[in-house]
């Protein structure tokens, strides 16, 4: 089949133009089903901690893994205290006896998979790794005690428990987070919110849809799928992240362009403060001017303030005409102004706009085995998605606007999904970057708002940087590096700056760090667009954000947390 920019005339049908790719696609096993239900190459990995579910209804838990199995080989992840050995355990906390688990057992009941107890001996390493480890295998906690809440009642009693007696605890959903906040750093409680899996209410005419903070996002959009409506939140890590995690750090993702960020599409949350108090502000209401609007500071607060227990969103509808391109580009301008003639043209119907560079598309070729969906090899690759609901009228906008990115000469190269394996595969090339840039070891990965024309001057930089210090090559075994990688959500001015290593290295982080937080800074950039502080950028939140804005969030946690249990040694 020829390439996309020779079929131009015969664009009505949007066919994918690369027989080489269409095979691979079978080869990996992708299923010719809903994007939500598709198994990515990589995607076992990322379910590590809970496997996916399905809903089954109001009020129905959605069944999920009682406990997480921690990944082969995280024994050998270094201790988050050995890394770091400045930090010291704060002396203040108690230390868990007999009889503060007795006390818990008392809340939980009797249900083997409520606690996984550490302390009184019952539980080995291996049960609790799961919930020490971090995904990207780069930190580590000493918990001897994980509990797992049913409902928002045991989870106020926990805290409450825990501040009269100063326990520290570390809130967790599906331990994906990527900044070290989801895991603790000593033996601070892990409160797990696994359990806590029911669907409470969705309304088909408003499309509100209301459930628990532990449900996990692919089950909340494969329910809403059924229903004829979207969760407003994608992202790679969907079968495993818990709606509570995604709240807690306000994630961004693949449909931000589209939808906007969860601080506009949350209505209502309710959450449980460290002194027991439950804040019931679950309102249903799309308009709600009554005074400060105390919800926005659960989302994004990573579990420093409170618990989030449920919440309440905006659904939209779900469009029934889905479009994926993927194209290769010779220049980041280029890509540029693919952004630029994309939003002119596609506007309403544009849902995602990602850039990824060669280099990452090669790592995750590598990682995957996959065959990339371009016969050539390109410098720059973008994905477009499009979602609409009127297929004739999006494959108008569409064949339109390829006719003019190809004519111009802006795209070199490109290929249409077709159906919906080819729309998995063309996914599975951009969101398996993330796992793929970690696939030989470790990963130092940098989450970044950059005005748009400079976003990838710092890619290049950083990979100069790396070339001049003699810690990188793709070959040699030797040097911790492997590569320097640039993607991420382009039309959100987010750049994922990923160094895929063969091992943490403090030499390769010297490298790193301040420089990446000073470069981002002086270009009134942000050093976390959507992955939060968590504890890898403790040290660093005055790069973005002033001493009067830090003491203004100090004085929130005091207020909300004053014994601070809430998930210490973090960023605040
Ligand atoms: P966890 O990792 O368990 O916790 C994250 C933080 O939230 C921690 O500080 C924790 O203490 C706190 N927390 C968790 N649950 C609660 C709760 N109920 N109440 C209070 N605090 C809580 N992020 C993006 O923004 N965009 C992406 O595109 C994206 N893609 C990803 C792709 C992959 C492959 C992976 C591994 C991660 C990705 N992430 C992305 C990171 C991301 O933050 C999430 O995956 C997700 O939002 C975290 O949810 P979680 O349930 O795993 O939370
Ligand atoms: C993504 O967009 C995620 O794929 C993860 O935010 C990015 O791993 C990363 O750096
Ligand atoms: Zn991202």
């Amino acid at each position: 089949m020829p390439p996309l920019h020779r079929a131009l005339p015969a664009l009505r049908r949007l066919r994918l133009a690369n027989n080489t790719f269409q095979q691979q696609s079978s080869r990996l096993g992708l299923q010719q089903t809903s994007r939500q239900a598709v198994a990515y190459p990589l995607a076992h990995q990322i379910r590590w901690q809970q496997n996916a579910s399905r809903s089954e209804g109001e009020g129905q838990p959605t069944p999920s893994e009682p406990a997480p199995p921690a990944r082969s080989g995280s024994k050998n992840i270094k201790y988050t205290s050995e890394s770091y050995p400045q930090m010291q355990r704060d002396s203040r906390f108690k230390e868990l006896d007999k009889s503060d688990v007795e006390h818990f057992r008392s809340i939980l009941g009797s249900s083997a998979s409520a606690i996984i107890d550490g302390v009184t001996q019952e539980a080995s390493n291996e049960d609790l790794e799961g919930y020490n480890a971090d995904w990207m295998r780069k930190y580590r906690g000493h918990a001897r005690l994980v509990l797992k809440p049913e409902s928002t009642e045991q989870v106020s009693k926990i805290l409450k428990y825990c501040n009269d007696n100063m326990i520290a605890v570390n809130p967790q959903g599906g331990n994906t987070g990527l900044v070290g906040g989801s895991v603790p750093v000593f033996d601070e409680v892990v409160i797990n919110l696994a359990r806590m899996s029911k669907i409470r209410s969705f309304d088909d005419v408003s499309g509100i849809f209301v459930a628990d903070a532990g449900v996990i996002l692919e089950s909340a959009d494969s329910y809403l799928a059924e229903r004829g409506y979207i969760f407003p939140l994608d992202l790679g890590a969907k079968g495993s992240c818990q709606l509570g995690g995604n709240v807690a750090t306000n994630a961004g993702g693949l449909r931000l362009l589209r939808y906007g960020s969860l601080h506009g599409n949350i209505l209502g949350l309710e959450a449980v403060l460290p002194d027991g108090t439950v804040v019931d502000d679950l309102s249903k209401l799309r308009k709600n001017n009554t005074g400060y609007d105390l919800k926005q500071l659960f989302i994004g607060g990573e579990g420093t303030i409170g618990i989030v227990t449920a919440l309440s969103i905006i659904c939209p509808q779900r469009s029934p005409a889905v479009n994926v391109a993927y194209f290769g580009l010779q220049s980041y301008e280029k890509a540029q102004e693919a952004f630029r003639e994309a939003k002119k043209q596609l506007s309403e119907i544009l849902s995602a706009f990602e850039m990824m560079d060669g280099q990452s598309q090669n790592l995750y070729a590598r990682a995957s085995g996959a065959k990339l969906p371009l016969e050539e090899e390109y410098p720059f690759y973008c994905l477009i998605e499009t979602s609409g609901s009127n297929t004739d009228h999006d494959s108008e906008k569409l064949n339109t606007f390829l006719e003019h990115v190809m004519g111009e000469e802006i795209v070199s190269d490109g290929v249409v999904a077709q159906d919906e394996t080819q729309v998995q595969s063309l996914w599975a090339c951009r969101e398996g970057v993330s796992e793929a840039s970690q696939h030989w070891g470790g990963v130092y990965k940098y989450d970044l708002s950059i005005p748009l024309p400079q976003l990838y001057d710092l890619v290049a930089e950083a990979r100069t940087r790396f070339e001049e210090s003699g810690l990188m090559s793709k070959e040699d075994e030797g040097k911790a590096v492997l590569d320097v990688v640039g993607y991420g959500h382009m039309g959100d001015s987010n750049l994922h700056l990923n160094v895929a290593c063969r091992r943490y290295d403090k030499e390769v982080e010297k490298v790193l760090e301040p420089w990446v937080y000073e470069w981002v800074a002086e270009r009134h950039g942000s050093i976390s667009a959507e992955h939060g502080l968590g504890l890898a950028k403790k040290e660093f939140i005055g790069y973005s954000r002033s001493e009067t804005m830090v003491k203004l969030m100090k004085q929130i946690k005091d207020f909300y947390d004053p014994k601070g249990i809430m998930n210490p040694y973090k960023y605040i």
